[in-house]
């Protein structure tokens, strides 16, 4: 594909080496004529110290691994460009948002919080999206999450909330999972995780793809207008292709078949030139309105419902350039929330006010020292300078003998900049207060909100939460901390705790919930964007399948942007009944019906035809459970009835649908699931 000519990628070029073709020398330069053999004393004698080549080549491997980060250890990045479609000039100075059109390189990481880089991505889990903006002002890093809330209120329990969560220290397991004895102690102990726990527990927490994920910046931020006037803002990220997730079931078996789901879908995309896009907009509440709500704007376990401060939106991001090495990019990007640009400023959030700590510090342990920001992906695209020297593995020269200020020898130079010509000034919010160590009795709600998201959610959402809660409380060995789980979460929903308890063998609750019957319907996935595009197709396949009939079907999944495996009993090519040929790109081994997102049976001959119908038959089970839409071709139709699955809704039947299949089918897959399939009836 193409590449994205901006200036971070013409940035980046200077420093990508293309080894093809060349000579293999060592780090000196110095070509070097063999890569076999260690020098040794006679052939079978021992090596020597004199080796130059050898021990450089084995330092260099044994150096090879960095610390992986503490939380979002597993990760996946890209590169794209953000561009303004609305002037946000009259809230904000900052460049990047003034003028309709332009446009800023982005880089954005996505991640799991809990598992280690190796882990699986579809755990349930929060998906960090963080995104670095290289403005000509400078980097702004946007570094939030797929959940518009956290699970804390104060900085000063991340460390607690992370232990709690990470492997048990013991025996460490189990791996990128919440699902066990501390993690819900810390939740039944900390109650102030109820809000977000109810979002943990949600489909948004085992999202389909992360180009099917909402993005927010959690914490309340400023923006400051070129004259000076503030408001109160959270960032809101929307994909174009509609937010959307898998099941559970589904997305536990993934792990296994195939862990890296969500990097090979972005990656996979990306490569096809599909583009990934997402919308940006802020919710703004100006500064004299800071009191007016029944929550503490400052309190990141708290949403501003859409439906009372709606979004606005103001640009679009665009993902389309893979990176060229994912160490080189991905693993040392460093995000930092003091990356920001004038125009945009920080609140008294005590979530937000630790972060910018810890950034900054987390970067020097596993980058090494102070001098990552001169790493390609870190540089920002506008020139830098400063006073600062020296340090582990510094690249730049700075020529010269000044570097301090202020002085006269270099004529005061570097030199300062005014908010006007461009200069970062802090907003001068008037702070007073007595030092304390304490929380403001403002911040003291814990339900109110968790519940509004449990009334915001439709019949199947609530079902998932349920089963969700009965699965990981279920994991919980200690009995003691199962009950008082139950007992937290009958604040939300007295029903929810009572099967809860039910299920995992505890007490009913006795408490109640909370008197809220309010909902934000903007909180539900069920009205999101559904579209076929970059959606997947497994078509099952055997010899004698009918020509005309499965090309008119594929040929209208590719028209609509679907993507096709076509899965059979082995590779190579098969024909059908009226001498048509089809490619195989995958087998039923090789693949699994949990990797699709909809299948269509055709059916047809095999060499071990038991065993063909088994496996499709096992496919069409599986994919049935899930709630998937499944097309059922002429030929597939006597393999369709002998599996468990019924005809109803999503299942699109040829001889039923005839000349309008097609369109039916893609209607089927447009829509995605079928919640209301009664997957156990008889
Ligand atoms: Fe982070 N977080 N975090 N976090 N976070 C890190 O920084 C931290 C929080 C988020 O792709 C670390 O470079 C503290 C909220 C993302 O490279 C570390 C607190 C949100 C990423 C850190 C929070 C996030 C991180 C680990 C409580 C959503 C991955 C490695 C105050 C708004 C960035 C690193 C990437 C990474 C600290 C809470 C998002 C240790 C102390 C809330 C997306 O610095």
């Amino acid at each position: 594909m193409e590449r994205s000519k901006n200036a971070k990628d013409a940035q980046l070029e200077q420093y990508r080496v293309n080894n093809y073709g060349k000579k293999l020398t060592t780090n000196q330069g110095l070509k070097v004529s063999d890569d076999e053999n260690s020098l040794k004393a006679g052939v079978r004698g021992p090596t020597l110290l004199e080796d130059f080549h050898f021990r450089e080549k084995m330092t260099h491997f044994d150096h090879e691994r960095i610390p992986e980060r503490v939380v979002h250890a597993r990760g996946f990045a890209a590169h794209g460009e953000f561009e303004l479609h609305k002037s946000m000039k009259a809230f904000t100075k900052a460049k990047f948002l003034q003028n309709p059109g332009s446009k800023t390189p982005v880089f954005i990481r996505f991640s799991t919080v809990v598992g280690s880089k190796g882990s699986a991505d579809t755990v349930r889990d929060v998906r960090g999206f963080a995104i670095k903006f290289y403005t000509e002002e400078g980097n702004f890093d946007l570094v939030g999450n797929n959940i518009p809330v956290f699970f804390i209120q104060d900085a000063i329990k991340f460390p607690d909330v992370v232990h709690a969560i990470k492997p048990e220290p013991h025996n460490e397991i189990p791996q990128a999972s919440s699902a066990h004895d501390t993690f819900w102690d810390f939740v039944a102990n900390n109650q102030e995780t109820a809000h977000m726990i109810m979002w943990l527990m949600s489909d948004r927490a085992i999202p389909r793809s992360f180009r099917m994920m909402q993005g927010f910046g959690v914490h309340t931020f400023r923006f400051v207008s070129e004259e000076g006037i503030a408001k109160f803002i959270k960032f809101h990220i929307k994909p174009v292709l509609g937010v959307h997730s898998l099941v559970w079931d589904e997305a536990q078996k993934i792990a296994g078949k195939d862990p890296d789901f969500h990097r090979r879908d972005l990656w996979e995309n990306i490569e096809h030139g599909n583009v990934v896009e997402y919308e940006i907009g802020v919710q703004m509440i100006n500064e004299e309105d800071e009191f007016m709500f029944d929550f503490d704007i400052l309190d990141a376990t708290k949403i501003w419902p859409e439906e009372i401060v709606p979004v606005q939106m103001f640009g679009k991001i665009t993902l389309n350039q893979n990176v060229e090495n994912v160490f080189a990019e991905t693993e040392q990007v460093a995000f930092h929330l003091g990356n920001v640009v004038p125009g945009i400023d920080f609140t008294n959030d005590p979530l937000l006010q630790g972060r910018l700590f810890s950034y900054l510090d987390t970067q020097l342990l596993r980058l090494g020292g102070p001098n990552f920001t001169e790493i390609p992906i870190n540089r920002p695209v506008c020139p830098f300078h400063n006073n600062q020297r020296d340090g582990f593995s510094r690249q730049r020269i700075d020529v010269g003998k000044v570097a301090y200020h202020k002085n006269s020898l270099a004529n005061n130079t570097p030199s300062t900049s005014t908010w006007k010509e461009g200069g970062y000034v802090h907003y001068a919010e008037k702070v007073e207060g007595r030092v304390i160590q304490a929380r403001s009795d403002s911040f003291k709600d814990h339900f109110s909100q968790a519940r509004l998201f449990w009334n915001s959610m439709t019949p199947p959402e609530k079902e998932h939460i349920r089963d969700a809660f009965i699965f990981e409380v279920g994991k919980v060995k200690s009995a003691d901390v199962r009950q008082q789980v139950v007992d937290m979460f009958v604040n939300v929903d007295k029903e929810l705790a009572t099967v809860i308890a039910d299920a995992v063998g505890v007490n009913r609750p006795e408490g109640q919930q909370v008197n809220v019957s309010a909902a934000s319907p903007a909180l539900s996935q069920e009205k999101t964007p559904r579209y076929p595009n970059t959606l997947k197709v497994g078509v099952l396949i055997g010899s004698e399948f009918n020509g005309r009939e499965v090309k008119a079907v594929v040929r209208t999944l590719l028209n609509n942007g679907v993507a096709v495996d076509i899965v059979g009993e082995h590779l190579g090519s098969l024909t059908g009944a009226d001498g048509m040929k089809v490619v195989l790109n995958e087998t039923f081994l090789t693949t699994s019906p949990v990797l699709y997102d909809s299948l269509y049976v055709v059916g047809g001959k095999a060499k071990n035809q038991a065993k063909f119908e088994s496996d499709i038959m096992e496919y069409i089970n599986e994919a049935y459970r899930h709630f998937k839409p499944i097309g059922i071709a002429s030929t597939g139709e006597d393999i369709f009835r002998k599996s468990d699955a019924k005809t109803g809704p999503g299942i699109v039947v040829a001889s039923a649908s005839r000349a309008d299949f097609p369109e039916a089918f893609i209607q089927a897959v447009t829509q995605q699931r079928f919640w209301d399939r009664n997957i156990y009836s008889e």
